[in-house]
């Protein structure tokens, strides 16, 4: 769904969604079985533009579908005019390293959060990212771009980390093969660009003191029965399918002592949260929360000294790259982002991790925000009859819950 919001950066052409994705030859409901409670990785066999990217299946495991030859996502560019381009990453686990050969690319907005328009050889998006860019067509009306995207392989698993489309000019032929070379960029880590450069152009600012600071631990480590999960404060996440928390809590019933597995933390009316999140394990996770756009007060590596960057109008997004941690450094190996947000929304808020096999191994909390005013909230009798079909369903099957259940 694209929401056609008012423009704030000049282009002539809209070309929609661009959606950047690692694939797996292997069904996903298989590579969930083999990934969870254990710490092995699955790499990814294939990267994708727009659902498109060659491949060859001789490369290919026994057993799992391949399709050889799928072709290349083509793009049509006239010279001297300006493209607009909705990256999205809509892939399990790859971290996206977007480049067009021989382009400059203007970004104008992140997760829907349109900023001060600046310019870029390549754009990071982390699973669940979006950034609209501009590209200006500088090319002869005869020429022909390769458009890239490069799985990151310090910061994700991947056996073919590159995907290509074509970019042709009006005069070019579109069965030719493009020649142009690669931009060249370097990879520092596994975050997003320098909060510093990515202002949002509506201004909003936090409070100066939160109402509530939450620290939050990201680790992977054994549970009670040495299974290897991914743990926030110590604590993995298992959804109860029978208790929906937001029917739980609409009802009145906010705490719940015997199921530490629910991972539920209760701000209460706290009017304003921060969430100081940080790991020393080496992987980086891209950190979602929903019901909010949140500030993105610091990012950082070793301890948050307390400065928060640009404090009148910090970066607003959805979805934040936690850097990678050095667990060889234990006193200043840390990454670390720091979120702000409004308890503006009633509700039980997911925030977890983005890649696939982390959530599924319990990287989730539930942020349950303002319960006074859930209890008053009507929630409509299309939900109250899903929970009856469920209980009708689950008293007659044996559900096979085999992860997080998120
Ligand atoms: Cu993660």
């Amino acid at each position: 769904m694209i929401i056609y919001g008012p423009a704030h950066a000049d282009y002539d052409y809209d070309l929609g969604p661009v959606i950047l994705s690692d694939y797996f030859h292997t069904p996903y409901y298989q590579i969930v079985q083999n990934i969870t409670g254990q710490s092995t990785v699955t790499p990814s066999d294939n990267n994708l533009i727009n659902g498109k990217m060659n491949f060859d299946c001789s490369l290919a495991l026994n057993g799992t579908t391949c399709v050889p030859n799928a072709g290349l996502s083509k793009f049509r560019f006239t010279s001297g005019k300006t493209y607009r381009l909705r990256l999205i990453n809509t892939g399990a686990e790859a971290l996206q390293k977007f480049t067009i050969d021989n382009h400059t690319m203007t970004v104008i907005a992140n997760d829907f959060t349109p900023i001060h328009p600046y310019d870029t050889n390549v754009v990071t998006l982390g699973v669940g990212q979006r950034s609209d860019i501009l590209v200006k067509a500088i090319g002869n009306p005869s020429d022909a771009f390769w458009m890239r995207t490069e799985i990151s392989t310090n910061c994700s698993h991947t056996n073919q980390p590159t995907a290509l489309a074509a970019i042709y000019y009006e005069d070019a032929d579109t069965f030719s093969t493009p020649k142009s070379t690669a931009t060249s960029y370097e990879i520092k880590n596994c975050t997003n660009d320098a909060i510093t450069l990515t202002e949002p152009l509506f201004r909003q600012s936090p409070p100066e003191t939160p109402a509530f600071t939450q620290d939050i631990e990201i680790s992977f480590q054994p549970n009670a029965t040495g299974a290897m999960v991914w743990m926030m404060n110590n604590q993995s996440f298992r959804a109860n399918y029978d208790h929906p928390l937001l029917l739980l809590a609409n009802l009145g019933n906010t705490s719940y002592p015997d199921d530490p597995q629910w991972n539920v933390y209760n701000f209460n009316e706290s009017k304003s949260i921060r969430l100081v999140v940080h790991t020393i394990d080496p992987l980086s996770h891209p950190m979602h929360l929903h019901g909010h756009n949140f500030w993105v007060v610091a990012q950082g590596t070793g301890t948050w000294d307390g400065t928060v960057t640009r404090p009148e109008n910090p970066q607003r997004r959805d979805t934040q790259l936690l850097d990678v941690g050095n667990p060889y450094d234990p006193a200043s190996g840390e990454s670390y982002i720091v979120l702000d947000f409004i308890a503006d929304n009633p509700g039980v808020w997911p925030f977890h991790c983005h890649v696939a096999w982390h959530v599924s191994d319990g990287l989730y909390i539930n942020i349950m925000e303002r319960p006074q005013d859930i209890t008053e909230r009507q929630i409509p009798s299309i939900m109250a009859q899903t929970c009856r079909d469920w209980a009708d369903y689950s008293g007659h099957n044996v559900v096979d819950q085999i992860d997080s259940g998120e």
